[in-house]
């Protein structure tokens, strides 16, 4: 996640000409899961969120995503390697996969509260950097979820759920860390080139993987990590742009990210605060989970996780900046959501039933029609005809909008009490119906 892509680097592979579909840019919400052997320790310090603390090393052997924590454990003097030798006796990390039993998930459940969300897409990892398949992958021998552990094809049940309500489904894999295939020392400083496996047989392993989700789930989304295998980079048997060619053919109106490499991309992609804000003019993404790690954490509460409004807000500052947000859930060993998350996932909801009409398909409004503040909190969409401001304020504080009073009819301003005060108007978050911002609808002149 550290180094993706360094446009100092040659290109290695073709362009693709490929046009973003402009149902990604509509969009505005997916949800990500992250699952995996790893949620049955589900234990990682929630030192702060990515992107927000300077010392690689200290993020690393502290690292707050419970994902790693096959990586972590192994990183001398780190407080996750004494919790795995109390609490474990330092276990082999396979001995997670087969205690993960996934007895109490069930796709459709998962898949309601996504629909509740308002969210259009959901992506679940299908391999992450521990190498562990959630479908029987080629190659994988019984390393995966159908032949040990909770034996069932997780990916299966999770898109069968999506497609039976019209969600979007994106598959995450990556392809740039596997630490089963090519066993590597622990990473303790930075993400380069000398820890990811490069090899031709690491890089046929990879391709076999991608064309086989790409055939059996159809996935709508591609959503690589850490790179490709160099040995696939070239044009020319099994290489990335022939998976990108079998994706496309399956789906002309599918979407790649960019952490395949310096290759063809449809979105970019940002990650908590790392490379936030400067996602750039074309269309983006921003992840996050609801608290600091992706994978499950039992020691994150409420302190280290996004409030039902903190959401909306993480959201709403998104997509007024013309990006989607791919908000991530951590499942428990058993299938559940944990209740901080569920909670904010549902208050999100809640918030988009009434609100997503400003949100959902909308685009960003630009700075030379109205500015967004931090105190009070206002941030700007446009529909057609509208320009819509949403305002996180003390109830009672007249909040000025920052707009221009040309361009935006501030006195037909609705949706909240306004009122237009020397070409400005004031608006009085009074009236709580529902946590989180509160929408004023202007028409544009
Ligand atoms: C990063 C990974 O290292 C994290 O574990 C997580 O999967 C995030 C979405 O991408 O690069």
């Amino acid at each position: 996640a550290l180094s993706m892509n360094d446009p100092e680097r040659p290109l290695p592979y073709r362009r693709f000409e490929h046009a973003t579909p402009a149902w990604f840019r509509d969009a505005k919400l997916g949800v990500f899961v992250h699952w995996g052997p790893y949620a049955v320790p589900a234990w990682a310090e929630p030192i702060g969120a990515f992107g927000t603390l300077d010392d690689e090393e200290e993020w690393f052997t502290h690292n707050p995503y419970a994902e790693w924590y096959h990586n972590t454990v192994r990183i001398d003097g780190s407080p996750a390697r004494r919790h795995h030798l109390e609490t474990y006796g330092g276990a082999d990390y396979d001995t997670f996969l087969d205690l993960w039993r996934a007895e109490s998930f069930d796709a459709g459940s998962v898949m309601d509260l996504v629909a509740a969300t308002g969210a259009r897409y959901f992506v679940p990892t299908t391999k992450h950097h521990d190498g562990v398949t959630l479908w029987d992958a080629p190659g994988t021998g019984d390393r995966n979820t159908v032949r040990r552990g909770p034996r069932r094809d997780l990916v299966g049940e999770f898109s069968e759920a999506a497609a039976r309500r019209g969600i979007r489904f994106g598959v995450y894999y990556s392809g740039g860390l596997d630490w089963h295939v090519a066993p590597t020392p622990p990473i303790v400083r930075h993400i380069d080139d000398s820890v990811r496996p490069r090899d031709r047989a690491y890089a046929d392993y990879v391709f076999d993987h991608v064309a086989d989700l790409i055939e059996r789930y159809r996935p709508e989304l591609l959503w690589g990590d850490i790179e490709y295998p160099d040995a696939g980079k070239a044009e020319g048997g099994k290489s990335l742009v022939e998976l990108f060619r079998r994706f496309y053919a399956a789906r002309p109106e599918g979407v790649v990210n960019d952490r395949w490499g310096e290759t063809h991309w449809d979105f970019r992609t940002s990650e908590y605060a790392h490379g936030a804000g400067s996602e750039g003019e074309g269309a983006w993404e921003n992840c996050r989970g609801v608290g600091f790690s992706f994978g499950h954490n039992r020691l994150e509460d409420e302190s280290h996780s996004l409030t039902g409004p903190e959401a909306v807000r993480h959201f709403l500052d998104v997509v007024s900046r013309g990006g989607n947000l791919l908000l991530n859930i951590g499942l428990t060993a058993s299938g559940e959501v944990a209740p901080v998350q569920r909670r904010t996932l549902e208050a999100l909801g809640a918030w988009n039933r009434v609100h997503g009409e400003a949100v959902f398909g909308s685009r960003p409004l630009g700075a030379d029609l109205a500015r967004p503040s931090e105190r009070p909190w206002v941030r700007w969409t446009r529909t057609a005809g509208y320009a819509h401001a949403f305002v996180d304020a003390p109830p009672g504080t007249p909040v000025p909008l920052d707009a221009d009073a040309g361009a935006l009819d501030l006195p037909a301003a609705g949706g909240a009490r306004a009122e237009v005060v020397d070409g400005t108007l004031l608006v009085t978050p009074d009236e709580r119906v529902l946590a989180g911002p509160v929408r004023v609808d202007v028409p544009l002149r």
